[in-house]
């Protein structure tokens, strides 16, 4: 049976209605991951964090403990920044954000996950000039994570957040179109409920292209609390050879261990009876 690596979301701080499972320092977030079974944390952070890297690196090898993904969306969440502003300043701190965010993944040897700092298209926008300056900008930073050994695993996310990548299709489109070596799908289940007909497809769809995974059941709570059935899922993960963690992020309900706890239990029967 193939062994899966399991990561679940943390930050320092997160509001109760952000899909964040570990709350506090790093260090103990790694500690506390390992001691529920999950193989790596998922760090939502802002870039400008002053990590003492000699540290954090003591707790994952003492604990056998990963980074799966240093995650950016703090840096337009709070940084209100993002990559297609109309104000150069703004996509200009925004490119500085994303590089800042390359080299924190490089000294982890880890890779980075690329929300909602992308920016969304203005209700009166022309489109296709957005997504002209987004590739614009991808392209220069997909370079600048090449040359660091980082992935940027662009995440597709529900129409209600945001307005550009709603579905794998297009979000594949966009990276082979614009030749983006080191860029990829990152699919999240509770994103696709929303948009894909057919989520099994959407996966395989993406292939070796397929760079990180999400998992929260239908209405975000933990995994196996819902409507959806992840033996298919994670099979379709296993039929495109994916490589990479079954990452958790989900709502901290009802409160982030409980839910950190039911996750990797039941994502592991999944697993187990495919
Ligand atoms: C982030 O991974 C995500 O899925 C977005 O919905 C922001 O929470
Ligand atoms: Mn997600």
């Amino acid at each position: 049976m193939k062994k899966w690596k399991f990561a679940v979301s943390s930050a320092n701080i997160a509001a109760p209605t952000a899909p964040i499972l570990l709350t506090g320092s790093i260090c103990d977030n790694l500690v506390q991951a390992s001691q529920l079974g999950y193989h790596a944390v998922e760090v939502h952070t802002r870039e400008t964090a002053r990590w003492d890297y000699p540290a954090i690196e003591e707790v994952m090898k003492k604990h056998e403990v990963g980074i799966s993904a240093i995650v950016t969306g703090k840096l337009c969440t709070e940084g209100q920044v993002n990559l297609i502003d109309d104000i150069p300043y703004v996509t200009h701190f925004a490119m500085e954000g994303m590089k800042q965010y390359i080299e924190m993944a490089q000294r982890f040897k880890t890779d980075i996950v690329l929300g909602w700092a992308r920016g969304r298209i203005p209700d009166k926008g022309n489109a296709q000039n957005y997504l002209d300056r987004l590739a614009g900008n991808l392209q220069i930073l997909d370079d600048y994570a090449g040359e660091r050994g980082v992935s940027i695993h662009l995440e597709v996310i529900n129409r209600y957040e945001t307005n550009i990548f709603n579905t794998a299709a297009e979000t594949l489109e966009f990276i082979r179109k614009n030749e983006l070596k080191n860029c990829f799908v990152h699919l999240d289940t509770f994103h696709m409920g929303i948009e894909e007909a057919d989520p099994v497809a959407a996966i395989k769809l993406c292939g070796d292209k397929l760079g990180y995974m999400h998992f929260a059941d239908n209405s975000r709570t933990y995994p196996g609390s819902g409507q959806i059935d992840f033996r298919p899922i994670i099979q379709a993960l296993d039929s495109i050879g994916y490589k990479g963690y079954l990452s958790v992020e989900c709502l901290p309900k009802p409160d982030g261990i409980t839910a950190a706890r039911m996750s990797r239990s039941h994502l592991q029967n999944c697993a187990s009876s495919i």
